[in-house]
């Protein structure tokens, strides 16, 4: 698959999948409790491995299907994704309801290794295959008006417990400021490991903006629209003070409740290890997206 953008984390950075499976296997029976001295804290910028499937499948937040960790890997599979129309609307040239087919017509398809960081100071590295954003909206025509994007996910109530809980109000709803949605890091991910996206991890097209809180990247989306006004987003709307619309990775701005200074990379029992939080999740070339905020005030 072709790379246009630059990458820190690149194709030699993936192990092929089985011995991935059996990393940890491996390394407990070759390095044994020596390896443990060295498993303190990294930084990001050396943790370049992606996490295993099992890892990337069974370690979510997908609340249709329930607030723990493992509910959306144990309550996913009910979800329905075969026939998937994405509605386009707004303000827009070509809007519609496109099949998954005519959405990525025409569009590169490519694999994108991306640091994926949870405001609940958890992060996992995680090689995703997917689409720019910008190239589906230079394609449907976005007209002088728009200024932000809003995405919306599929409600299956029949098919999702958190749903019929109502654990938050659905549909799950997030946006992005338009500049931010025409940056080329910003995705529409459809596949992880060279596999359609599994069900837990938002199948079959997700959203995916690496340099913010993992909230803003909206899974099992449905709608896209191109919006004059700030969209409202859930987290944002359940708490402002906790959750900004904006919501970049920032370790020196600390959620009300605890430390975003630091997190915890998923997997490696043992030797999973506790690094650095960095500005913008690592991705430092956003920056100039912001000039002129205060991301202390502006989060
Ligand atoms: N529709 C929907 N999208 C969602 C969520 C959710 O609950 N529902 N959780 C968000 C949060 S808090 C995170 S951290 C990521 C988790 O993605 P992952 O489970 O693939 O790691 O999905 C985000 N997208
Ligand atoms: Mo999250």
């Amino acid at each position: 698959m072709a790379y246009r953008w630059k990458n820190d984390l690149t194709p030699a950075d993936v192990t092929p999948k089985a011995a991935f499976l059996n990393r940890r296997q491996m390394i407990a029976g070759t390095a044994g409790l020596g390896a443990i001295a060295v498993a303190g804290k990294v930084s990001a910028q050396d943790a370049l491995e992606p996490n295993t499937l099992e890892e990337i499948t069974t370690y979510n937040n997908f609340y249709e299907f329930g607030t723990g960790k493992t509910d959306p890997a144990q309550n996913a599979s009910a979800m329905v994704i075969d026939p998937w129309k994405v509605t386009v609307d707004g303000l827009v040239d070509k809007p519609g309801e496109y099949s998954l087919a005519d959405l990525a017509e025409g569009l590169t398809t490519e694999e994108r290794i991306y640091r994926f960081r949870c405001v609940e100071a958890w992060s996992m590295v995680v090689p995703w295959q997917g689409f720019e954003l910008a190239d589906l909206l230079t394609k449907v025509g976005v007209q002088s008006g728009a200024k932000y994007v809003a995405f919306e996910t599929v409600v299956q109530p029949e098919n999702m417990p958190g749903v019929r809980r109502g654990v938050i109000d659905f549909p799950y709803l997030e946006g992005l400021r338009l500049d931010e949605a025409m940056h080329p890091l910003t995705i529409m991910a459809t596949g992880l490991y060279g596999e359609p996206l599994p069900k837990s991890t938002g199948a079959p097209i997700r959203l995916v903006v690496p340099w913010k809180y993992g909230f803003k990247s909206i899974k099992s989306v449905v709608k896209i629209s191109l919006v004059a006004e700030e969209p409202k987003t859930t987290w944002n709307d359940i708490n402002a003070s906790e959750y900004g619309f904006y919501s970049n990775v920032n370790p020196t701005v600390d959620h009300p409740r605890w430390s975003q200074s630091s997190e915890r990379r998923i997997g490696g029992g043992l030797f999973s290890s506790r690094q650095d939080t960095l500005m913008f999740n690592g991705y430092d070339e956003v920056a100039s997206l912001y000039d002129g905020m205060d991301l202390s005030k502006d989060f």
